[in-house]
Formats: C-alpha cells, structure tokens, sequence
C-alpha cells in the first residue's frame, strides 16, 4: 500500500522545472495535446476469442491509430524491483501460472498486478502518432473495468477470492477509478462475442468451445488446465456486463459507454471477407462517438 500511495503522490505532484524542461521537448504529452480529444476504446471478449488477432487487424486497417497490447508479458515475468539498469533483471516468477495453479493462493496477488499493470497502460500519455491523425483513436486490449466487473468478479464468485479479499479489492479499487476516473473514461468498447445471443443450449456450448479450440491452438502453457466450465463462467460475465446490463456498475461514466458486438464465431484470421465486414461494422461505430 506505501508503494501505491508513493505512486499515487508522484502522479499528482505538479512538475519539476527540470521535469517541465524534457516535456518541452515532448510535443506528444498529453498536457501539451492541442488536437482534438483521442477517442479511447476498449477491446473485450473471453480469453482466446480473437482479441489480440482483431487489433492487429485493427493496426493493419488503421495505422494512425494507437494500439496497448495486454500487458501478459508483465505478468508472465515479475520482475525484482530496484535493479539498475546494466544489472541483469532477475524473474521472480510466472504469476500467470502461478495463479492458474493454485487460484486460491494468488488470484488477489494477481488482481493486484494486473490492475496496476493496466492503470499504468491506461494513464500514459498519448503517443505522438495520434497528433497526427484527424481523429485520434487509441485502442486497450481489455480494461481495468473488465479486470474488476469480468475477472475479479468471477474469481469471487467461484470462491477463488475469499470475503475478505473481494472487500479490500473493492475498496482500493473503487478509490483509484474514482481518482483517475477523467483519465481512465472509455468512449467505446468492442465486445468480441463468442456465442451469438439466440442459440440453444446444444449450440452455446459448441460456440465456447470456438475459444477452447483457439486456446488451445494458441498453446500458452500457462492455460493448458483452463476448462470449458471457466470460459462458459467468464462468457456469462460478458453477456451480463455489455449485453445485458445486468453487473451492477459501481461509477456512473461506465453505465452509457456504447457498445459495438461483433460475432467472432466464423474464423476471421484468415477470411479476408469475414475482416471488411467486421471493419465496415467498426468503422460505422467509431464515426459515431
Ligand atoms: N484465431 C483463429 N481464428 C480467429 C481468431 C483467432 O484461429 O478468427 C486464433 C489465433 O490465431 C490464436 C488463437 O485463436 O492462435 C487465440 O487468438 P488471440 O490470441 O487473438 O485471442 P485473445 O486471447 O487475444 O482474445
Ligand atoms: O488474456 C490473457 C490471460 O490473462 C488469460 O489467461 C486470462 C488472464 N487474465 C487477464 N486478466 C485477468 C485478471 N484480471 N484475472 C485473472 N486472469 C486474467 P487473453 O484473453 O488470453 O488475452
Ligand atoms: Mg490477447
């Protein structure tokens, strides 16, 4: 908690003449952003269902804009913190994998990680390249309200945060949203959907296994224990948040952020068809934020 509160007192603190001098040189920063406003969106969607694959369509389609990969690499490696520069970094470990192996034991651990990795993505300032586009777009592989409202949420709910981890998870959590609630607010958000809505039972199961098989496909080592019954909880987190509207939302600039579903059930990796229909639907949605 010191080391937040030692973050959060450096955010806040106006600049340093020394630090104001290298913003100077810094013509992207975002308190010198003379442009229009980025539009900011969010990419959601269960684990495997195309994500990362749709915003490299994204970049590819649209390259002025400005694209924040998930930060997995983060989590996959922690690193020991105040080693210098020339010094050889040294792993901690795989927290991904750790949490997987014992939920228990690291879920809160790894909320605490992954929340932190993605409020530091979130609060970066805009990059020099969305100066230049006429309408600046920047684009979050998921969000730090999809950690809390689809992840941490689930954890709790299964029983992998306990009462009281769920309680002070809540607790700073909602003090940071709220803190940075300017900086953080979303425009948009892409859900990729991995069942259409008006499927039978029979059909919803084969359409998660669409994001089983392409997890599979992916082959992170990490996930290999992951079970239909884990995706079929997260897909139902989705459909409650963005489809809906039933998760109960706890900060007023998250209940009228439109969203734009896109059905990722056929294959798009490849089909050159299916990816100019999902960027007419896209281009249709960003015109109108
Ligand atoms: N994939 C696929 N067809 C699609 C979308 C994705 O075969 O239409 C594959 C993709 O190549 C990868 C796996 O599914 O091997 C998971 O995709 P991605 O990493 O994009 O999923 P994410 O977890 O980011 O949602
Ligand atoms: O998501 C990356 C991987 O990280 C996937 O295994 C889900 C996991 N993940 C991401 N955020 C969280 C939180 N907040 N809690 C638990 N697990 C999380 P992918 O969908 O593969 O891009
Ligand atoms: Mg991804």
């Amino acid at each position: 908690m010191a080391a937040v509160q030692r973050w959060l007192r450096r955010l806040r603190t106006p600049l340093s003449s020394k630090a104001q001098k290298s913003l100077q040189g810094a013509p992207f920063s975002r308190a010198l952003h003379a442009g229009p406003e980025p539009r900011r969106l969010s990419i959601e969607g269960n684990i495997a269902v195309g994500k990362s694959t749709f915003v490299k369509l994204l970049m590819k389609t649209y390259p002025e804009w400005h694209v924040a990969a998930e930060p997995v690499a983060t989590w996959q490696n922690i690193q020991a913190a105040g080693m210098k520069k020339d010094q050889t970094t040294q792993c901690l470990g795989n927290l991904l994998d750790m949490m997987y192996q014992e939920p228990a034991r690291w879920s809160y651990t790894f909320q605490t990680c992954s929340f932190m990795s993605r409020l530091k993505v979130q609060l970066e300032p805009f990059p020099e390249k969305l100066l230049q586009a006429q309408k600046p777009m920047q684009i979050f592989e998921r969000s730090v309200y999809s950690d809390r409202y689809i992840f941490a949420k689930n954890l709790f709910e299964n029983g992998s945060l306990s009462d009281v981890e769920w309680h002070i998870y809540q607790d700073w959590n909602s003090f940071l949203l709220r803190e940075f609630a300017n900086r953080l607010s979303l425009h948009g958000i892409i859900y990729l959907q991995a069942a259409p809505q008006e499927l039978n039972s029979e059909d919803l199961v084969l359409a998660r296994q669409i994001c089983l098989k392409r997890l599979y496909q992916r082959a992170r080592k990490e996930e290999k224990g992951i079970e239909l019954a884990y995706l079929e909880q997260l897909h139902d987190q989705h459909e409650a948040w963005l489809v809906h509207k039933s998760t109960k939302l706890h900060f007023e600039a998250l209940q009228n952020i439109p969203v734009l579903v896109l059905d990722v059930n056929d294959d798009f990796a490849e089909e050159v068809t299916r990816q100019e229909e999902l960027i007419r639907k896209v281009d249709t949605f960003v015109k109108n934020l």
